[in-house]
């Protein structure tokens, strides 16, 4: 039986908040304030409703539930995944153990730091996308945005939920924290590099949701193994609203693409740009940008937060329960590629340090997938060009490439080779002005932007051309 969601309450909730008048107190003074920015710093487009769905029960079956709604009346709340009573833990010194349903002492700092951090990106992400429904290419991608906002305005709650549940007063004040930090804020910046850079274009709301969302979706699954059960239930309910925020981002690089490729045979040239599309030189420069700037989000290759991370039993590996070893990693070692003496190499290095490493391959190894499926659609139009992954070293500012300079196909270069490159692997202000320049609003049910192709189907069993949309 599925835990059902009770949207009587002000929070809808499967926490049975309503049994802890504090906490409830807690969350209710919280609310008003996160409203506040979501008016302030949420998508600045007016619109009267939005078709989204909304989850009524974290089951398997029946989770989610699809009605136009207005935006600022979405039913935010705390849902967790059910609790599984006989749950161990699966890795680190406590492994065997039951599960903790409550902070040990011991590693409050570290829990609290890992929940704030990955609280910080959802509201940014937010702020980063907020004038994008001024372009929309079509109300299907419009509604697909906010559906993309809405929830994860919800993830913002499922980590606040845990800071005031958990941590006290100063998990109070991380929480309050969490709407005052900004994106690309002077003062008070989002605490990782990537939810500061702009989203300005949805050319990049594509490459976000295909790239940076997919490290939420890694870094979740990690937590999701966490030894601190609330933490692995709040996560793992989120990873199934996850997947869709990736399925927008694939599917739109698709149709980007595929509308490309039309172009590029129409007008028999790859310079495509005088006729309204996107070249696909540009859509690898966007993808060396936001693979680079993504993987910086997995932090150094070789880390000790990692290793005591994993021994402490706070976060895992990727599908830990399924890797075939002893979980402890005292005594493995692990291959890792990184600059000795100026030159790329392998060294072997401690799991333990490498668990960084470990995650951020698996993670390349999934972005793969879509270059597959984006190079099937220029091979079924028959062109030779084909688009890939850069080196995991390219423009990499976090980590053991971080002070190298490391070509896209993997040569290590001098500054000056570097210099005189970087305009033909990064997007150019030029570039990005052209881009810009193709996003004209597109409100008109059925109708899309010359730059990118329809989706093949439309959302919940809806036609494309349905009314996704009401605008204000
Ligand atoms: N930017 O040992 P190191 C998502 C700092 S996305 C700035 O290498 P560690 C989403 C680090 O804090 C997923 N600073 O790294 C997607 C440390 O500082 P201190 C978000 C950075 O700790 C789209 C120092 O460098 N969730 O959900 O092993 C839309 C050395 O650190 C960065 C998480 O990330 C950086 N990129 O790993 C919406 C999960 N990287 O302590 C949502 C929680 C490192 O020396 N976070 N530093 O002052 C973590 O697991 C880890 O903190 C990190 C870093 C993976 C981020």
């Amino acid at each position: 039986m599925s835990q059902s969601i009770d949207y009587t309450e002000r929070i809808p909730n499967n926490v049975d908040l309503a049994g802890d008048r504090r906490l409830q107190r807690a969350l209710e003074a919280w609310q008003p304030a996160f409203l506040n920015w979501w008016a302030e710093m949420g998508p600045t487009l007016d619109t009267s409703d939005v078709y989204l769905r909304t989850a009524t029960a974290v089951g398997r079956e029946g989770w989610a539930h699809f009605d136009h709604v207005a935006l600022p009346e979405y039913r935010w709340g705390v849902f967790l995944a059910e609790r599984d009573e006989e749950r161990k833990i699966a890795f680190g010194d406590g492994k065997g153990q039951p599960v903790w349903q409550q902070v040990p002492g011991e590693y409050r700092a570290e829990l609290q730091r890992l929940i704030v951090i990955q609280g910080d990106t959802e509201p940014a992400s937010v702020e980063q996308q907020r004038r994008l429904g001024l372009t929309a290419p079509s109300l299907y991608d419009l509604r697909n945005l906010f559906q993309v906002n809405v929830e994860e305005g919800r993830h913002l709650w499922a980590m606040v939920y845990l800071l005031q549940a958990y941590f006290g007063r100063e998990g109070r004040d991380e929480a309050d924290a969490l709407l005052i930090r900004n994106s690309g804020s002077e003062d008070s910046p989002r605490i990782l590099g990537a939810f500061n850079e702009e989203t300005p274009d949805w050319l990049s709301f594509f490459m976000f949701t295909y790239f940076t969302d997919r490290d939420g979706k890694y870094q979740l699954g990690t937590l999701k193994e966490s030894a601190f059960d609330p933490l692995s239930r709040t996560c793992e309910f989120m990873l199934k609203e996850e997947a869709h925020h990736m399925f927008v981002g694939t599917t739109g690089i698709d149709r980007v693409v595929k509308r490309s490729t039309e172009l590029m045979r129409e007008h028999e040239t790859e310079e495509i740009a005088p006729y309204g599309g996107i070249a696909l030189n540009v859509i690898q420069k966007y993808i060396n940008f936001h693979f680079s700037v993504s993987l910086d989000l997995f932090g150094s290759e070789t880390s000790t937060n990692a290793a005591n991370y994993f021994t402490a039993g706070l976060k895992g590996r990727w599908q830990e329960t399924r890797r075939k070893d002893d979980h402890l990693l005292t005594d493995d070692s692990s291959e890792i590629e990184a600059m000795v003496d100026g030159q790329l190499n392998t060294q072997q290095v401690p799991s333990l340090l490498a668990l960084n490493h470990d995650l951020r391959t698996e993670y390349v190894a999934d972005c793969q997938s879509g270059v597959k499926r984006w190079n099937k659609v220029l091979e079924d139009a028959g062109l030779d060009a084909r688009l890939f992954l850069p080196h995991v070293g390219f423009n990499r500012h976090v980590g053991l490439f971080s002070g190298s300079k490391i070509s896209p196909s993997g040569e290590v270069m001098t500054d000056e080779q570097w210099a005189a490159r970087a305009t033909t692997w990064l997007p150019t202000p030029e570039d990005k002005t052209h881009v810009q320049s193709l996003m004209q609003p597109v409100y008109e049910r059925g109708k899309i932007a010359n730059w990118i192709a329809p989706p093949n189907q439309g959302i919940n069993g809806q036609p494309f051309d349905y009314q996704y949309v009401h605008l204000a």
